[in-house]
């Protein structure tokens, strides 16, 4: 992470990948069927381009106990996109298979995101199953039996159900203001700030369905796996299934299996009937779709934590860095880029900050580029993995191009920054963004 934290929660996650990353270079270590040579070479080639080597191994055939019953089946709405919900212009930015929520659009809406509004980001296309037919395997080397277990929905739901409101927001939400904003090249999907979305999510704890499949003491990842389709590269690479390694103690901690988002069952385009839901970590982490979870006594690797979801650049290890886990700090009006504003009227002007680290606090803006600050008037309790609403009054004194700043500070002390440490693949964007208005 470039931006160090001093909790006890970061240090454990910063000590374990850099253990992780020892054991795996010592050979002890599986990447799941890719080899150690393989892997090597994509930590050293990872920083230069960004790109998959094209002899990347195809994910392992330990798939086998893995119910693949699902079929990639999402046709979209006619747009391509491969999602299944309508995604009417209002509401969102199409980016290839994903759709970016319009900030302006939140601004008619409460806390939580309604399902219809949410961001999609997808690597493939939504598959459209039948929860009847869903079975979640648990299975590897970290059970005591070593064997594996089968879960039903109803099995999920017989277990105690837990709520929590949570933001999922992709690693790359903000994406393009390193180019708009800083000038610098980047890759990957060119987001502005709505690749978020906070929901009431439900569901079962992810820490109760390991212990009921037998989770033993030499457990250290787990390793959850998306039933979509598997993500093949430009380059005609074929990575496997979208699956992400998460060290045990996140795991045990606060990750649900969410059957429900704001009290309707998940739609299909976030991974219905079941998803992981990781509080406060970037999306990758959330894997939708889930039918099977690995729970291993060593180290796993996905290209979703070697290649992608790490920061490469000048500024990092050649390996990159740590894979990333929580997200960063960040603020967002609800108002159109270049949005219109009329001269000598009071305007209610509002917007959201949210940080991965602790509840946002504080949040200053500014309506003249950056010249004078004043505070926002915050809407709701801070809560950490969570947004927090705010709004200012404005009266623009004439016409004119105008600059607005929000800036958001959280409990751990975290400002935004007025920018970001360049990083080629363009994740974790803080700094303060200069959003244009005119006033007319
Ligand atoms: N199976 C699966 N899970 C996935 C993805 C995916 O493509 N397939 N995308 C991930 C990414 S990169 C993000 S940002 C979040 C997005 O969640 P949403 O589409 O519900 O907003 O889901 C994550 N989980
Ligand atoms: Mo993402």
């Amino acid at each position: 992470m470039h931006t160090p934290e001093a909790s006890p929660a970061h240090i454990a996650e910063a000590a374990y990948d850099r253990r992780r990353l020892r054991q795996w270079l010592a050979g002890q270590a599986r990447a799941e069927g890719v080899s150690r040579r393989t892997m090597l070479r994509l930590l050293a080639a990872a920083g230069a381009a960004g790109t998959v080597p094209t002899t990347l191994a195809p994910a392992a055939a330990a798939a086998t106990t893995a119910t693949a019953t699902a079929t990639a089946t999402g046709t979209g709405t006619g747009t391509g996109t491969g999602i299944v919900k309508p995604l009417p212009e209002a509401w969102f930015t199409v980016r290839g298979t994903n759709a970016e929520t319009r900030f302006a659009a939140l601004a008619e809406t409460g806390h939580h995101t309604p399902n219809e509004r949410f961001f999609v980001r997808n690597h493939t296309a939504t598959p459209v199953l039948d929860a009847a037919d869903w079975t979640l395997t648990v299975w590897g080397d970290g059970l005591t039996h070593g064997g594996s277990v089968e879960f039903t929905l109803p099995d999920l739901k017989r277990l105690p159900a837990v709520t929590r409101t949570a933001f999922v927001e992709c690693a790359g939400n903000g994406r393009s203001l390193f180019t708009t904003q800083q000038g610098q090249t980047v890759s990957g999907t060119a987001w502005t700030l709505g690749a978020i979305g906070t929901a009431r999510w439900r569901g079962t704890r992810l820490a109760d369905v390991l212990r009921l499949a037998g989770l033993g003491p030499a457990a250290v990842d787990v390793l959850p796996r998306g039933l979509d389709a598997d993500y093949v590269t430009a380059d005609g690479t074929d990575l496997g299934r979208v699956r992400r390694p998460l060290p045990l103690a996140k795991a045990l901690d606060d990750v649900l299996l969410a059957y429900e988002m704001n009290g309707e069952p998940l739609p299909p385009d976030h991974g219905h009937p079941v998803r992981v839901l990781v509080p406060s970590w970037i999306g990758i982490a959330s894997v939708k779709w889930v039918g099977d979870i690995q729970v291993s006594a060593q180290p796993l690797y996905s290209p979703w934590n070697t290649d992608f979801y790490r920061l490469f650049g000048d500024a990092y290890p050649e390996g990159g860095s740590a894979p990333l886990t929580r997200q960063t700090i960040k603020s967002a009006w609800e108002l159109d880029w270049n949005a219109q504003l009329t001269p000598e009227t009071e305007h209610r002007l509002t917007g959201r900050s949210w940080s991965g680290a602790a509840g946002v606090v504080r949040v200053d803006v500014s309506t003249d580029g950056g010249t004078n600050w004043r505070p926002a008037q915050l809407h709701d309790t801070p809560r950490r993995g969570d947004w927090t609403r705010w709004s200012a009054r404005w009266r623009p004194p004439a016409p004119g191009a105008y600059t607005l700043l929000a800036r958001a500070t959280d409990r751990a002390g975290r400002t935004q920054p007025g920018s970001t440490v360049h990083n080629t693949q363009g994740y974790l964007f803080d700094a303060v963004v200069r959003h244009p208005v005119t006033v007319a």
